[in-house]
């Protein structure tokens, strides 16, 4: 007793010394950044009101809880109106996190501002996906990103426009799927593994054909406990240190040897066309998936496994996402897929092409709702890595500049700008396609992001997915809704339904 109260004492000088360091320390800083906002000609914003302002526990719990509960949207939402304000910051352990809903800003982050922010010191910089995928196209800046971009742009600029043909099989083994006797079906786990073969063909020039073979999910397991692992990898930020997680690291490894497979046959074709023999699929046609495309240009068999899991890791749960969402609400839209099945009789039997899918306004005016209401990517995040400002968010209305120091991380919330009553009206949380007729949202609807790092994929997107909702519809005449859940946002990288996607169809 006498021993530990003396070792007290005599910690007391100690901590009282590191305390009184620590709290000049923090003035300071304080100081610092209040010198360079005036300097940068910015005015205050508001604090997440929190009880934590040095490591922000609360706030962190808050999050997690909520993450935790399938109530990451709703946490969203919450946070922003209990900050009273569209631009906020919090502090999140010992980080300075700024979080946005202006379309202005996320403009700025975007383009003009762009080479103050970056996202190798977020998602690289702490080993969050390393060793995952290394620097690729999704993981890296400047230079090294300028590259990578330049490398796998070829193919999706192609690969938007002319893929139809081989999109078609894999739509066709879909449809067999769907019931024809008005039996329920759960759309969402269907549209992944058709997701995983159409990829998994387009990205590396061989199907899994996970829908004829359920076994070959595997991949598409192993990359649900990835995908899990990163984000919470991503969330836990500079404690990374303290997480250590062999599952997931087992996870990598099997994914990683899948890759290697795919890698080793490109290279062996590679050797045999300079002996004069082309490379061709099974079906006599030549070789064109992306591995193949930047195969050759990439000798190096990690740095192309890199690449390759750098495009990959960002495709994984959208497009067949976006689809489960999109029937998910057409289901609970009968006037809508009325509509649509008219325009897609109008077209008939003609070949289906790109500029075909195109020419149908209302599907394309689906897809953006569904885009708009069910963002498939949530957060435009990026690290500061130059002090600049934001247009907007300052001051006593909001809407003055806003500084942002080096190390802040900045959130530039879609989910949150795709449903602003402000912009939308007051039925910016109802799914109506007609309003695509009017509305020209600019920044205030960026699905895939803008900028220079807009998803690459943008087109492909559509397109697969406009194909696809239009095969449906030409082979059904209603699509009935088999559950009565609310909409349930589970996060894994990004949102989706908690109860799927239950169906029932009615065959035309
Ligand atoms: C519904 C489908 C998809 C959506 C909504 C989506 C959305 C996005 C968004 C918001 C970004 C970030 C843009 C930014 O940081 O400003 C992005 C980046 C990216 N996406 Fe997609 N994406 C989708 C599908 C895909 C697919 C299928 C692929 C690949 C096959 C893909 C490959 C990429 C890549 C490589 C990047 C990084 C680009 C860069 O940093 O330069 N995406 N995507
Ligand atoms: C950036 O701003 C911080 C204040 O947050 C300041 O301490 C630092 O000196 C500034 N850096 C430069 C290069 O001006
Ligand atoms: C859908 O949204 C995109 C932006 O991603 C926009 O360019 C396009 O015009 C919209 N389509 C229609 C038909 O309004
Ligand atoms: C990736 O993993 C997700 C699960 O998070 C799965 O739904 C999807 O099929 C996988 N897709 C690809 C192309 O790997």
């Amino acid at each position: 007793m006498i021993f530990t109260t003396s070792l007290l004492f005599s910690g007391l000088p100690i901590f009282a010394l590191t305390l009184i360091v620590w709290i000049g320390h923090a003035c300071f800083k304080y100081h610092q950044y209040e010198r360079m906002r005036v300097q940068f000609g910015c005015s205050p914003f508001k604090h997440y009101p929190s009880w934590d302002r040095i490591l922000g526990l609360d706030y962190v719990y808050d999050m997690v809880k909520a993450i935790k509960e399938n109530r990451f949207l709703e946490f969203q939402k919450e946070t922003y109106s209990a900050s009273g304000a569209k631009v906020w910051r919090a502090n999140f352990l010992g980080n300075r996190m700024i979080y946005s809903s202006e379309s202005e800003n996320m403009k700025a982050v975007s383009t003009s501002h762009g080479d103050c922010f970056a996202v190798e010191p977020i998602r690289v910089g702490n080993g969050a996906i390393t060793p995952f995928p290394g620097r690729g196209v999704s993981s890296s800046d400047g230079a090294k990103w300028q590259a990578s971009r330049d490398l796998v742009k070829p193919y999706f600029d192609r690969a938007g426009y002319s893929n139809l043909q081989r999109l078609s099989q894999h739509v066709d083994r879909l449809l067999d799927k769907i019931p024809k006797d008005g039996s329920v079906i759960d759309m969402q786990p269907l549209f992944q593994r058709w997701f995983l073969d159409t990829s998994t063909d387009f990205l590396f020039g061989e199907t899994v054909n996970s829908l004829d073979k359920p076994e070959n999910q595997w991949p598409f397991r192993d990359m649900i406990a990835v995908m899990a692992g990163l984000r919470l990898r991503l969330q836990l930020s500079s404690f990374l240190f303290l997480h250590r997680d062999p599952e997931w690291l087992a996870a990598c490894k099997r994914i990683h040897v899948f890759l290697d497979t795919y890698i080793e046959k490109a290279y062996k074709q590679l050797e045999d066309e300079k002996n004069g023999m082309q490379a061709t699929y099974a079906s006599g046609e030549a070789r064109n998936d992306f591995l193949w495309t930047i195969a050759r240009q990439v000798p190096d068999k990690l740095e192309l496994r890199t690449q390759l899991t750098a495009v990959w890791i960002p495709s994984n749960e959208t497009t067949s996402i976006l689809m489960s969402n999109t029937l998910f609400a057409l289901a609970r839209h009968p006037e809508v897929v009325q509509k649509l099945r008219k325009e897609i009789l109008k077209y008939g039997d003609k070949l289906l092409t790109f500029e075909g899918l195109r020419s149908i306004d209302y599907l394309r005016w689906i897809i953006n709702e569904s885009h708009r209401l069910y963002p498939v990517s949530l957060q435009t995040v990026r690290a500061c890595v130059k002090n600049t400002s934001l247009p907007t968010g300052g001051g006593t209305h909001g809407k003055a500049p806003i500084f942002c120091a080096k190390g802040d991380i900045v959130h530039c919330n879609r989910y949150l700008m795709h449903r602003d009553p402000d912009f939308w009206g007051s039925d910016a949380e109802i799914f109506r396609p007609e309003r695509w007729a009017e509305v020209r949202p600019l920044w205030n609807f960026v699905p895939f992001g803008g900028g220079p790092r807009i998803c690459p994929a943008h087109v492909m997107v559509d397109t697969e997915c406009s194909y696809t909702i239009f095969r449906i519809l030409q082979n059904f005449k209603a699509i009935e809704p088999r559950d009565d859940e609310p909409y349930t946002a589970v996060m894994r990288v990004g949102p989706s339904n908690k109860n799927g996607c239950k169906l029932s169809f009615v065959p035309a």
